[in-house]
């Protein structure tokens, strides 16, 4: 057989442990840190291209976790991967699908880290390999989930004053529902017109209570409410789609591309949360972009609180979407005290910049990762 001079040599698996600024509540989850397998493909060309597999609270978000996600990847993916040529990102990623159900998230650290390493073997950012940028920055919402009301609009004010972030996500359905409100109308009332706020229920709600909350919330000047009830009860996603005055986003709803196409063919959601770890990787997600352009449904750049390296390649496929309507969400960087890349994404003027240099666009820090590694 012919020598691929870009075969892939090796797959490595780190898992890196970072901690967050604060507690972050989610209704299933508080998060301390944040937790990330940090994935790097050896080519016999001398490439190397990094990605990252992140999820939240363990498995108390979604079906992996991030040492199954190390295990599955060492165990299952790696040996599929070895030997193959690392330029076809297409074919690599095929492959796994054949054998491999599911397990999204960790083949998004795979996709990713195959995209970085075709960008640097070719020069080009990764957004260029996608098809190419129709923008060079994203507009990123921050999320206030300290769990306290005052808090959350001090965090907000201070947002507003060093302009990087006015547009506020709000993590609720951890409480009763009237505290909940309470707790939106009051940031709402507090922000004005100078934020958009958005809540995110995280599946909380079962149908009955999101039938009323959803109006009041609608009534209040909520922009958006994200997953308010299960992923499970779709004919309630349809029903709450159609009554709620405040557009509905899907996101725990879409496990996978397919997930994508039903919630369109059904009318559960006018919104779609696009996470690359939900679908596969930063080529995958943009398949789901695709059946939402295709149905009329909008669009957000959404996020798993990946650090640099997932966020960074979550970007690059956003920066070649026709129109991102509700914006991002791509703040995970700052949601910690820490990184482990040489140079951080950089945050001005609401956006996050992110580069033309090839790959990805980032270079790890081997020291600090190797510090914050988990041993
Ligand atoms: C989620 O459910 O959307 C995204 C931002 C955030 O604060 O939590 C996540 C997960
Ligand atoms: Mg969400």
């Amino acid at each position: 057989m012919e020598m691929i001079s870009s075969a892939i040599e090796s797959v490595e698996t780190i898992i890196v442990d970072l901690p967050t600024i604060r507690p972050h509540q989610l209704a299933m989850h508080t998060m301390q840190h944040q937790t990330m397998v940090i994935v790097r493909i050896r080519c016999a060309d001398g490439v190397e291209g990094i990605g990252e597999a992140t999820t939240i609270g363990g498995l108390a978000y979604g079906n992996e976790s991030p040492d199954s996600m190390k295990t599955n990847i060492d165990r299952f993916f790696a040996p599929l991967l070895v030997g193959q040529d690392a330029s076809n990102v297409n074919a690599a990623m095929q492959r796994l699908d054949r054998t491999i159900k599911g397990n999204t998230f960790a083949k998004s650290g795979i996709e990713t880290a195959l995209l970085d390493a075709q960008g640097k073997r070719l020069g080009m950012a990764v957004s260029e390999l996608l098809g190419g940028r129709v923008r060079d920055s994203l507009e990123v919402a921050w999320t206030l989930a300290s769990g306290d009301t005052d808090k959350d609009i001090a965090e907000a004010e201070h947002m507003l004053d060093i302009r990087r972030h006015r547009v506020f996500k709000l993590k609720i359905g951890a409480n009763e529902v009237s505290r909940d409100l309470k707790h939106v109308i009051a940031i709402k009332k507090a922000l004005g017109d100078r934020g958009s706020v958005r809540v995110d229920v995280n599946q909380a709600w079962d149908e009955a209570v999101a039938i009323r909350a959803c109006q009041e919330l609608g009534d209040n000047g909520i922009d958006l409410i994200e997953q308010p009830i299960s992923r499970n009860n779709r004919s309630g996603q349809v029903r709450l789609n159609q009554r709620s005055p405040a557009p509905i986003m899907a996101d725990e709803s879409i496990e996978c591309v397919e997930d994508a196409f039903n919630l369109a063919a059904e009318g559960a959601a006018s919104v779609f949360a696009l996470k690359i770890a939900k679908n596969g990787g930063p080529r995958a997600v943009l398949r789901t972009a695709a059946i939402a352009e295709a149905a009329g449904i909008g669009l957000y750049g959404a996020t798993m609180l990946e650090g640099s390296v997932g966020s960074l390649a979550a970007a690059h496929a956003f920066l070649t979407l026709k129109k991102l309507t509700w914006h991002t969400e791509l703040f995970g960087p700052l949601l910690l005290t820490e990184d482990i890349v040489t140079e951080p994404p950089v945050y001005r003027d609401f956006q996050l910049e992110v580069p033309r240099t090839p790959g990805i666009g980032l270079t790890l820090d081997e020291e600090r990762l190797a510090f914050f590694s988990r041993k």
